[in-house]
């Protein structure tokens, strides 16, 4: 290590910017050190020295403009810009609600490529989300430098996407110039080692454990449907005949714990259609769930959901929700109803280009941990197992990821429908598959059912044992 690192490690720990000690996380978890780089802002010569850092990692690097993420990184890549100069762009935290409405500011031509500056990598979430608006804004983005590299493998996470990454010092640079300064003591230095050791994830729990740690009634019942039926499974059951769809059902209902409808794909929806339904998924012991993909107001989906032809809240326990509307749609659909329902929240679609982001998802994965007394989980989608499981480490594992867009004969359907593996999905996270044409569209629904519902659940068991 150079002595413009060292003295930058020394200088941070001088200025408090390093703490150790025991500190708690915004997550709750307790961390044994703490780095906040939010006041290096007023040292001038920390700034100049690590303006010169990174300068020296950035000599060899491609790009055309540079930015910092806000607020911390801002300033350095503002210095680097001039320093260097390479036009400096920034992204707003949020997009400006008059005038332009535009999301970046400052000028770059479309396909130019942006350097991305930041001042610490944990679990690399922010880095996804800066990338992201660059790249809706027409820039091309390759590489990331941090100042501080605090991640368990943020390097690897960022390649998941194609992106590298490189840091100036890691957390073993900043305790081995802490130790050899005499500035920190063994027992700690091997602390913060065994913490930043520990994956960010959280530690896989057992399906088992999941359970105990889940206080809705509506989430429980769908974890114990499962393990009774010894299924993973759910039908997409999307037929235009009544007939059809009861022949259908009555085959494969074995194999599958819930049956997904869309109620208004039917050509007639006759008086006994509920009874009828009900009385099968007694039979065979299944969930009814349609996938209705409320996205109005709360006043008008309340009425969408238990009025008109279909007055679905009576017979669908489960719905699927788009959160557009905002949080507000939960308490129009859930609210002052007297029948236990909940709902799925679509965090990812399996459709090609569609317009969901890595930062709705977030939002949507926020608003769902917060409600899980009307929330039982997400309807969620990957363009492989490395992005499926960066999606799943963010759900609370006692909610349930289902997962559509699942295939194990076909990759599309030539209409932007994108099918992953029965075994991608589950390895990606999925607890649950939906099927819908896999199994619907075949000459033999009850033996492919039957097939899918063991090459989910066997690799589910593997999984969650
Ligand atoms: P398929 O026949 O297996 O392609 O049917 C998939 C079903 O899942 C179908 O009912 C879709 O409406 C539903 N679906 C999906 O495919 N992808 C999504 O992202 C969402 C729902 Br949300």
């Amino acid at each position: 290590m150079n002595t413009e690192k060292r003295n930058l490690v020394l200088d941070l720990h001088r200025i408090g910017a390093l703490k150790f000690g025991e500190f708690k996380l915004k997550s709750g978890a307790r961390s044994p050190f703490y780095i906040d780089l939010r006041s290096i802002i007023s040292y001038p010569e920390i700034i100049k020295n690590i303006v010169g850092l990174l300068k020296a990692e950035l000599a060899d690097k491609q790009f055309d403009v540079i930015t910092g993420i806000p607020y911390t990184a801002l300033p350095l890549a503002a210095q680097v810009s001039v320093e260097m100069n390479v036009p400096l762009v920034y992204q707003r935290k949020e997009a400006k609600a008059y005038g332009t409405g535009k999301l970046i500011e400052g000028h770059f031509e479309k396909g130019q490529t942006c350097l991305i500056i930041d001042d610490l990598i944990t679990t690399g979430e922010s880095k996804f989300e800066a990338a992201e608006g660059m790249v809706q804004a027409g820039l091309k983005v390759k590489d990331f430098v941090c100042l501080i590299d605090r991640s368990y493998n943020g390097a690897e996470i960022l390649k998941t996407k194609g992106y590298d990454l490189q840091s100036i010092i890691t957390v073993e640079d900043m305790l081995t110039v802490l130790g050899e300064e005499g500035k920190l003591d063994d027992d700690l230095a091997q602390k913060v080692r065994e913490f930043v050791g520990t994956p960010v994830e959280k530690p896989q729990l057992s399906f088992n454990q999941r359970m105990r740690s889940t206080e809705s009634p509506m989430t429980l019942k769908l974890m114990e449907t499962m393990l009774r039926k010894q299924s993973n499974l759910v039908l997409s059951l999307d037929v235009e005949g009544v007939n059809d769809f009861f022949d259908i059902l009555e085959k494969t209902g074995p194999e599958i714990f819930m049956v997904k409808t869309h109620v208004d794909i039917l050509e007639e929806f006759r008086g006994d259609f509920v009874p009828r339904l009900k009385a099968l998924a007694e039979k065979h012991d299944f969930i009814i769930f349609e996938d209705r993909k409320f996205a109005d107001i709360g006043s008008t989906v309340r009425k969408q959901f238990r009025s008109g032809e279909f007055k679905i809240s009576e017979w669908a326990e489960y719905v699927t929700v788009h959160m557009i509307a905002g949080e507000a749609i939960l308490d129009g659909l859930f609210g002052d109803l007297d029948v236990p329902r909940a709902g799925f929240l679509l965090a990812r679609m399996s459709a090609k280009g569609n317009l969901i982001s890595e930062n709705y998802t977030r939002q949507v994965l926020d608003i769902g941990k917060r409600r899980q007394d009307c929330v039982a989980g997400y309807i969620g989608h990957g363009a492989n197992i490395d992005d499926i499981q960066r999606f799943k480490a963010k759900i609370p594992q006692n909610q349930l990821l289902l997962m559509p867009g699942v295939n194990l004969d076909t990759k599309g359907d030539g209409l932007g429908q994108q099918y992953l593996s029965v075994e991608d999905a589950i390895a990606g996270g999925a607890d649950a598959i939906i099927v819908g044409r896999g199994i619907v569209a075949s000459d033999d629904p009850a033996a492919q059912a039957k097939r899918y519902r063991e090459a989910a659940w066997n690799a589910f068991k593997a999984k969650i044992n």
